[in-house]
């Protein structure tokens, strides 16, 4: 049976607050702080556990190897002699927000009915750009059922993909056909536009969608100067439900037209800017909640603790659930660690439908295997990384260890192996 199941990048033990993303205000506030990887994996790994327990299908990516040696070596130096700029590059722990990791069109919106997967090339970014071997390589072990997917190597440079981030469906159920929306930024503000139009183009093509099912909108330009580095930063969408800041889309209103004559029974929450600011939206990353039907069928949104403590945000949703709004239930996790770097509960996963049965059961989460990563992560993930740290070979090898390590408990030795 086709499910959806979300995939949970496990935060891995190099975690740090190195500055690197320009336009995610969150990442430049924290530049230097001391992180704490060995909660910020436990965080996370707490809303998996939470989600399996809600009746959802949750599975996980796991961290990459870090630092990315075999990366220095193609700009021609090593760990130990990087700048300290290329050397925090190479360490970062970017891959945990596997909302970046690909862009997923599930098989009822496929002309040959499978999955299709392109791995984002995260081109914009340094720290990112070398991401999509190591995904690469998991999803074609994760996905590797020919009959039911096809797994995508990233869209050729210059044109920046970021995968799952900038796209959204909506569907009668998750299982029914449903409606691709791309939302890509143009190039212009203070901010670096991180997805391209043509890369979006490029996705539905290679997908092989259905152009009178595919819609590309602008993001705003207002979203992104304000912060919105990604669309999910100011809308999510889920079944018929298009949850959204009212500054999101360049042309909302000619949006919001296309997506009713595409989808008549689609629902549009929309938050106005007087309720709540574009400002306190990305604060608190209301809009990067995880919305998802449970199994009774009811929307519940998961959200970070910092929509709670956010006054206009939190007023706004208690009062939509109170009155009669289609979001119904409110989840609040504490994932301050992630979210400190600009990662909310919707950054840190990757939605995929399809039937369990057909993913290799290795990628897949119990709470067995959740506490046995748990164990894990109390013993070998570093307690504390200070940027100073970066640059001791020390935290190199505990880095490395610790994801060895991790590869022998979920019995994925060949990704330990694999030369990426
Ligand atoms: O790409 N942060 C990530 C956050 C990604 C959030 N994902 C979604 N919105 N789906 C980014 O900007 C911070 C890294 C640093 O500064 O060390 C970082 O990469």
């Amino acid at each position: 049976m086709l499910t959806e199941i979300n995939f949970d990048g496990i935060v891995g033990p190099s975690h740090n607050y190195a500055g690197l993303s320009l336009g995610n205000l969150a990442s430049a506030r924290n530049f230097g702080k001391v992180s704490h990887p060995r909660a910020a994996a436990l965080q996370g790994l707490a809303k998996m556990r939470a989600n399996l327990e809600r009746g959802l299908a949750q599975g996980f990516l796991l961290p990459q190897r870090r630092p990315d040696a075999a990366w220095l070596e193609r700009l021609g130096t090593t760990t130990a002699h990087a700048s300290a700029t290329l050397r925090a590059n190479a360490l970062s722990a970017s891959s945990m927000w596997a909302a970046n990791a690909a862009t997923v069109s599930p098989g009822p919106d496929t002309q040959d009915g499978r999955c299709h997967l392109t791995v984002a090339n995260l081109v914009t970014m340094p720290h990112r750009s070398h991401e999509w071997t190591e995904t690469l390589a998991q999803l074609r072990i994760a996905f590797a059922d020919a009959a039911h997917f096809a797994v995508h190597a990233p869209i050729p440079a210059p044109f920046g993909d970021e995968g799952a981030a900038n796209h959204m469906r909506l569907c009668a159920r998750h299982d029914a056909p449903g409606i691709e929306v791309f939302v890509y930024g143009v190039a212009g503000g203070p901010f670096p536009a991180r997805q391209h139009r043509e890369a979006s183009e490029a996705v539905a093509r290679i997908h092989g969608l259905d152009p009178a099912r595919t819609v590309f909108a602008r993001q705003s330009d207002a979203a992104i100067a304000a912060g919105a580095f990604h669309n999910d930063v100011v809308a999510v969408a889920n079944e018929r439900v298009l949850f959204t800041h009212e500054l999101a889309f360049a042309d909302r209103d000619a949006l919001y037209a296309e997506l009713r004559a595409k989808l008549p029974e689609i629902e549009i929450v929309e938050v106005p800017a007087d309720a709540v600011s574009l400002e306190d939206a990305i604060a608190s990353y209301l809009f990067n909640a995880q919305l998802v039907t449970l199994p009774s069928g009811e929307a519940a949104l998961v959200l970070p603790g910092e929509a709670r403590d956010t006054p206009a945000v939190w007023r706004w949703l208690e009062r939509h659930v109170a009155g009669n709004g289609p979001i119904r239930h409110l989840f609040v996790h504490d994932l301050r660690e992630s979210m400190a770097n600009g990662g909310g509960p919707a950054c840190l996963r990757l939605r995929v439908v399809a039937d369990p049965a057909t993913i290799d059961p290795r990628f897949m989460a119990t709470a067995q295997k959740l506490g046995r990563i748990e164990a894990l992560v109390g013993q070998l993930w570093p307690e504390s990384i200070a940027v100073k740290d970066l640059s001791d070979p020390a935290l190199w090898n505990t880095c490395l260890t610790a994801r060895s390590a991790l590869c022998a408990v979920l019995e994925l030795p060949e990704l330990d192996r694999l030369p990426f």
